[in-house]
């Protein structure tokens, strides 16, 4: 059976077979989740660094010269570039590719997917991606996406370490999402340092975090200029350093979380169909023209839907 086949090859740390369930969860094949069920007990090895930021910021840039010092310092590494917007990663791939020169030279493992969320959310399905690359037994894996919106900061969450990109230059429209990104940050990035503003938006990150709830690890703000290499050895340590700062315990409360948010997600999400497949699309039709015309209300409508 085909499945069964795919299963053993993960088993045996194939790439090959990494990429096709990746494959299979991007195109939603109903083999995905067989798969996913069979490999769980095998995955969650790998300490998960997220990296997220708008677009062009140089994330992947940041990614590949991580990768390269995590190489370095003898660790194992996969790369996942989840783009959570586009049905499609082609164009992804290519701009990814070239910016990941190091790594591919050093033959890191590196994808770039798409995510629609499809298995219980954003987060959910990179959580799945994530563990269909875990089968590899590397132990650091580096999710980069993009950052734009709250769908993004989701993603991010499935991270035991996030990594938040900032560049200067952007602009006051992105500073009302500032707050919300930072507050996801557990290590804060200025990155094209050689550009003007760059340590203004370092002391504006600073009095933003200072403004912010005050929590026990401070997270760090850590100016880079990617295309010069410069600024990798403070983040590399800045990185260390919080990965000792959660330890196991914080670690394991952190994934606790998230599995029981993820959790959630996925049972709301699988009733959910269950039940517009059971009530089918017609009838939903015919409920929504009655609300429309008074004949019934919103509140009533979800009682009599779920008691259906
Ligand atoms: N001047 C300057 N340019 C940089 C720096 N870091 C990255 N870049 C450039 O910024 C552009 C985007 O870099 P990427 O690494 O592809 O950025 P990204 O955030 O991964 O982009 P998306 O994945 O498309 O959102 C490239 O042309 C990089 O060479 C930097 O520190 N300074
Ligand atoms: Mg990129």
């Amino acid at each position: 059976m085909k499945i069964n086949a795919l299963i053993e090859e993960l088993r045996r740390k194939d790439t090959r077979s990494v990429a096709k369930l990746l494959s299979l969860i991007e195109d939603e094949n109903d083999n995905a989740e067989k798969v996913l069920k069979k490999i769980w007990k095998h995955t969650g090895k790998s300490y998960i660094i997220g990296i997220t930021g708008p677009p062009g910021a140089g994330k992947s840039t940041i990614v590949d010269l991580l990768a390269k010092k995590m190489i370095e310092d003898e660790h194992k590494v996969s790369i996942l570039a989840v783009d959570p917007t586009s049905p499609f990663s082609g164009g992804a791939v290519l701009g990814d590719r070239i910016r990941m020169s190091n790594s591919q030279k050093l033959g890191i493992f590196i994808r770039s997917v798409a995510s629609r969320g499809h298995l219980g959310g954003l987060a959910a399905t990179t959580r799945f991606m994530i563990n269909a690359v875990e089968m590899l037994g590397n132990d650091i894996t580096i999710v980069e996406t993009v950052g734009a919106g709250q769908g993004d900061i989701e993603i991010v969450q499935v991270a035991d370490t996030t990594i938040v990109i900032e560049v200067p230059g952007l602009g006051d429209e992105v500073q009302a999402q500032k707050a919300g990104i930072l507050e996801i940050g557990d290590i804060l990035v200025v990155n094209k340092a050689d550009r003007p503003g760059a340590n203004r938006l370092a002391k504006e990150l600073k009095m933003m975090l200072s403004l912010g709830e005050q929590r026990e690890w401070k997270s760090p703000i850590v100016t880079t200029t990617a295309t010069n290499d410069e600024g990798f050895e403070v983040l590399w340590d800045k990185i260390n350093q919080h990965k000792n700062y959660l330890g196991n315990n914080r670690k394991n409360k952190k994934r606790l979380e998230k599995i029981h948010y993820e959790l959630e997600k996925q049972v709301g999400q699988k009733l959910f169909t269950k039940k517009i497949v059971q009530i089918g699309k017609k009838e939903m039709k015919k409920m929504v023209k009655k609300i429309l015309r008074r004949d019934i209300a919103p509140l009533t409508a979800v009682e009599r839907i779920i008691k259906e």
